[in-house]
């Protein structure tokens, strides 16, 4: 059951249901079928979906070249907590209409920053019991929570690794209430995002001391949160740059690389978006690929980017292909280790009916669900697994086993190839790879 505040703010649209890939019915979903069985699980235990409260519920279409577009009622009241509460139950009426049973949140957007921590604090705890009712009454859970560090003009240098040991003990203190906060609610994982732990110019930048203290930063925020009893999962959500031109978690083998480095790599796995690997020029199944060979891929954020600029533009997903290749990985992993596919996707500027919105995720679900089916299948039935296994056939036995068991050294490699002579050549085959991806598609 849907379950509504006192106010209905998304009028006219009900519960978004399963109707097949024959449906007329823009408002309803073609391909995910929540109890629906693929490899094991269902599509809703595969996905966990996950709405963003920041982009569905506080974006409002404006940009750095113009004001608001799209009117959010529910923020109507200036008095914030009344905001705070309204932006909430339209929060939780548009997630149980679309049915999922998940959200994401920053400290912030869940209810304005006050004037002073304390009043921060007392909001934030406020806001807290407010969504415990609302997480009670209707079964939708807290993926995941985060710090909103960026915003403030205090952190115009960085949280953890601001050159001001004050601005890093604030920045604490606002994780500290974050992760509170996310405990309290349940929250899954918890996300941190180091929009400005980077830098703008090298020139005025100790890496190695911002660096240092990220991890220090990073360990401190961990044993916290363990002795409140958190057992979730830490994620680090890479991104090369924007808002900083540098930013330190760049991507998944340089963020795999420092948690190792400052001994973090057994609480933190990555949350991967996509938008963020391409930016980083790797594709999203890259990214997958190199966190799952590290047991570290923990959650994703699903957006796109515009394949004609590089900006993150975060967009509901919408491309078969590239999401078939990815949902190759993720199925081959085994999926994402507690956490589930937050969208982290706005609607575009002009995007100004109420109804663009549920358009948007069951899009983004509907592009999820059906490249799972069809990766699912080109996994069971279709040559692509067993053409990979055989282009590494000759490491199966003989010399090429001993090889990778660390049997032979460099003198018996020159040996063996002295022995073999010219080879001949072996085909990649890339072009029978592409062809079974579109056949299934
Ligand atoms: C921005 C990030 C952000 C994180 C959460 O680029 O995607 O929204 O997901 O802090
Ligand atoms: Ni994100």
């Amino acid at each position: 059951m849907v379950v509504l505040g006192d106010k209905e703010y998304y009028k006219g649209i009900d519960k978004i249901n399963f109707e097949g890939k024959d449906s007329d019915n823009p408002l309803a979903f073609r391909y995910y079928n929540p109890e629906q069985i693929v490899a094991g699980k269902t599509m809703r235990e595969h996905f966990k979906f996950a709405v963003s409260y920041w982009y569905s519920f506080g974006g409002n279409g404006s940009d750095v070249f113009g004001q608001a577009t799209q009117t959010l009622a529910w923020n109507e009241f200036r008095e914030p907590i009344q905001a705070a509460k309204n932006r909430a139950d339209a929060a939780f009426e548009f997630i149980g209409k679309m049915g999922f049973g998940y959200y994401c949140f920053h400290d912030h957007d869940l209810v304005q920053e006050g004037q002073t921590f304390t009043q921060t604090e007392l909001r934030l705890a406020t806001m807290t019991d407010y969504l415990k009712e609302k997480q009670a009454a209707s079964g939708i859970k807290a993926l995941w929570g985060a710090a909103n560090c960026f915003s403030n003009p205090r952190y115009m240098n960085g949280a953890a690794t601001n050159p001001d040991f004050r601005v890093v003990a604030r920045a604490a203190a606002q994780v500290k209430l974050a992760l509170d906060t996310t405990i309290a609610l349940g929250g899954e994982s918890y996300v941190f995002w180091g929009a400005r732990e980077g830098y703008l110019s090298l020139l005025n930048t100790d890496m190695k001391r911002e660096l240092d203290h990220m991890g220090a930063f990073l360990a401190q925020a961990r044993d916290y949160a363990r002795e409140q009893g958190f057992k979730g999962n830490f994620l680090i959500e890479p991104k090369p740059m924007e808002p900083s031109k540098h930013q330190y978690d760049f991507d998944c083998a340089t963020t795999i690389g420092f948690l190792r480095e400052y001994g973090l790599e057994k609480d933190f796995k990555i949350n991967i978006e996509v938008n963020h690997a391409t930016m980083a020029q790797h594709s999203f199944p890259h990214e997958l690929e190199v966190a799952a060979m590290s047991g570290m891929l923990g959650s994703i954020d699903a957006n796109r980017g515009d394949p004609q600029n590089g900006w993150d533009t975060s967009q509901f997903p919408n491309n078969i292909q590239d999401v078939t290749e990815a949902m190759l990985v993720f199925l081959k992993a085994g999926g994402v280790q507690g956490g589930g596919v937050n969208f982290d996707s706005k609607i575009r500027r002009n995007s100004t009916d109420m109804e663009d919105v549920f358009l948007a995720h069951i899009g983004g679900a509907d592009v999820f669900a059906r490249a799972l089916l069809t990766a699912d299948k080109i996994i069971t039935s279709s040559p692509y697994e067993s053409l990979r296994k055989q282009r590494y056939s000759s490491f199966d036995s003989g010399k090429g086993k001993e090889f990778e068991e660390g049997k032979l050294n460099f003198k018996d490699l020159y040996a063996i190839a002295k022995e073999n002579g010219e080879l001949e050549l072996q085909s990649g085959k890339q072009e029978l790879f592409e062809n079974i991806i579109n056949r299934y598609i």
